[in-house]
């Protein structure tokens, strides 16, 4: 049978709703993606390692904290219907038409090389399962040549089948391969991440046309935006590149916040002309960058070109390293306010506002507060933390955290950091240093009231420096 044979006798089973789906990885990804085409009618097994995460989902419950708009009804509503079932068991995919892998692909935070070690085992898991004929799609996001350079072969090895479109055993000039395998990265933000799989477009990049035909076919069953058939490496460039492109642009924000800080200029007026430019649109400068994939997928983008061809990457690392030396930065305002007022760091009682990493959210993956927190560590007389959307730092509020504190340092601007009472919080503090990270603070407001204020990227009017005068 063809590789085109198979594939289209998969679409056939598909659109009869015949056809059964395993999801590999029952996380932010996987929970969603399980319902989704349960909800499409398809039978979809889940897989996790985690026995917890497993029951939560064959039990039709959400497996992790956070809101989602509509995803605890429909995990509820499909496993009440049979059509969602979850295990730990691998053999529970025996004979299943397609699988869709989605586990983490972190980076190791020394040497910013992918750690493939979940790929791998589902990989290795997943192999023996398969039948002719199935569709293996990889939603991880992957360092681009990792389909061809690692997922092929471990799946092919592991199944003892070929790959259509890959050399190993591929008969790619006869009848093709028997696995069809694509890269479909995922666009999910916490807190949307049923809309987004609904809502945006998504590259479906197969190892041959037979898979990308049925991966489309897969994927229009829940995706109501573009699906852009190409081939697996494009689609592993798309998802690493949309995320390398946010993170310098970040940082390019975060540097002209600095430049503004040692000239005396404002850089948010500067940020606000700037864009006036045509086709301009600095982003926001701040205390960090966080979250589960911008500071990863730049690594990724570079994990396999760098060495080949003479390729090695300077501004994705540089960006990187800009962002990364944010918090750092916030640590240097604070001593500096500290000791306008007489107050030495190791003396000081301090307060952190916000520690998830992103703005009314209480996901803390890799949050600049982390960061920040870590390099105060064992540094000041008190670490206080707080977070109203962080339960371990919600109680007992930011007034009586501020209570004879020497800094308030907002580092997440959560809406309710926005109409804090900087006169009464003064009242409350013993020195009142003030370090605004992300533009929450009115710094008008706040000096009256007789905060000493640093606004990151808002410099003090400067002396001439040395070469003023050129
Ligand atoms: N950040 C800044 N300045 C900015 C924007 C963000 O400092 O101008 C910081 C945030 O505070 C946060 C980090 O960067 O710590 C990441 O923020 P983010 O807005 O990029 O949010 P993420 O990490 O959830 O990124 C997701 C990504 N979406 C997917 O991977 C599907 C990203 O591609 C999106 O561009 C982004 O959401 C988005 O636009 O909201």
């Amino acid at each position: 049978m063809t590789a085109a044979a198979r594939s289209a006798a998969l679409r056939a089973r598909l659109a009869a709703g015949e056809a059964r789906l395993g999801v590999i990885g029952l996380g932010y990804v996987g929970t969603p993606v399980a319902a989704l085409f349960a909800g499409s009618g398809l039978d979809v097994t889940g897989i996790d390692l985690d026995p917890d995460k497993a029951a939560a989902v064959d039990a039709g419950r959400v497996p992790f904290a956070g809101e989602e708009p509509g995803l605890a009804p429909m995990l509820a509503a499909q496993a009440a219907a049979g059509r969602l079932h979850a295990s730990t068991d691998y053999d529970a995919l025996r004979g299943v038409d397609a699988v869709i892998v989605a586990v983490e692909t972190p980076v190791d935070p020394q040497d910013h090389r992918p750690r493939y070690t979940a790929l791998r085992g589902a990989l290795a898991s997943l192999g023996p399962r398969l039948r002719p004929g199935a569709l293996v799609v990889v939603e991880s996001t992957l360092a681009p040549g990792t389909m061809r350079e690692l997922v092929a072969p471990a799946l092919a090895a592991a199944s003892g089948l070929c790959i259509d479109g890959h050399g190993t055993g591929g008969d790619e000039g006869g009848d093709g391969g028997e696995l069809l395998l694509a890269h479909c990265p995922e666009r999910v933000m916490p807190g949307r991440l049923l809309a987004n799989l609904r809502g945006m477009s998504r590259a479906v990049g197969g190892l041959s046309p037979a898979a990308s035909e049925a991966a489309l076919a897969l994927y229009a069953r829940i995706v109501e935006a573009e699906l852009d058939a190409t081939d697996a490496l494009t689609a592993e460039l798309v998802k690493t590149g949309e995320n390398a492109y946010r993170d310098v642009q970040i940082a390019f924000a975060n540097e002209m916040a600095l430049v503004c800080e040692a000239l005396g200029a404002d850089v948010w007026r500067v940020r606000e002309l700037l864009n006036k430019s045509p086709g301009r649109h600095m982003l926001l400068p701040g205390a960090g960058v966080g979250g589960h994939c911008i500071p990863k997928d730049p690594w990724l983008l570079v994990a396999h070109a760098t060495g080949r061809a003479g390729f090695a990457p300077r501004m994705i690392p540089a960006a990187r390293g800009v962002n990364d030396g944010m918090p750092d930065h916030v640590a240097t305002l604070l001593a500096d306010a500290l000791r306008a007022r007489g107050r030495a760091l190791e003396d000081a009682v301090v307060l952190l506002l916000g520690a998830s990493y992103l703005e009314d959210s209480d996901d803390e993956r890799n949050a600049p507060t982390a960061a920040l927190a870590a390099r105060l560590e064992g540094r000041t007389a008190e670490l206080r933390i707080h977070d109203p959307w962080v339960a371990r730092y919600r109680a007992p509020g930011v007034e009586a955290r501020a209570r004879g504190a020497d800094a308030v340092v907002v580092m997440v601007a959560h809406s309710a950091y926005r109409d804090l009472d900087w006169g009464a919080l003064r009242e409350l503090v013993r020195t009142p240093v003030l370090v605004d990270g992300r533009r929450v603070v009115d710094a008008a407001e706040a000096r009256r009231a007789g905060w000493e204020l640093r606004a990151l990227g808002v410099g003090a009017p400067a002396e001439p420096g040395p070469d003023a005068h050129d």
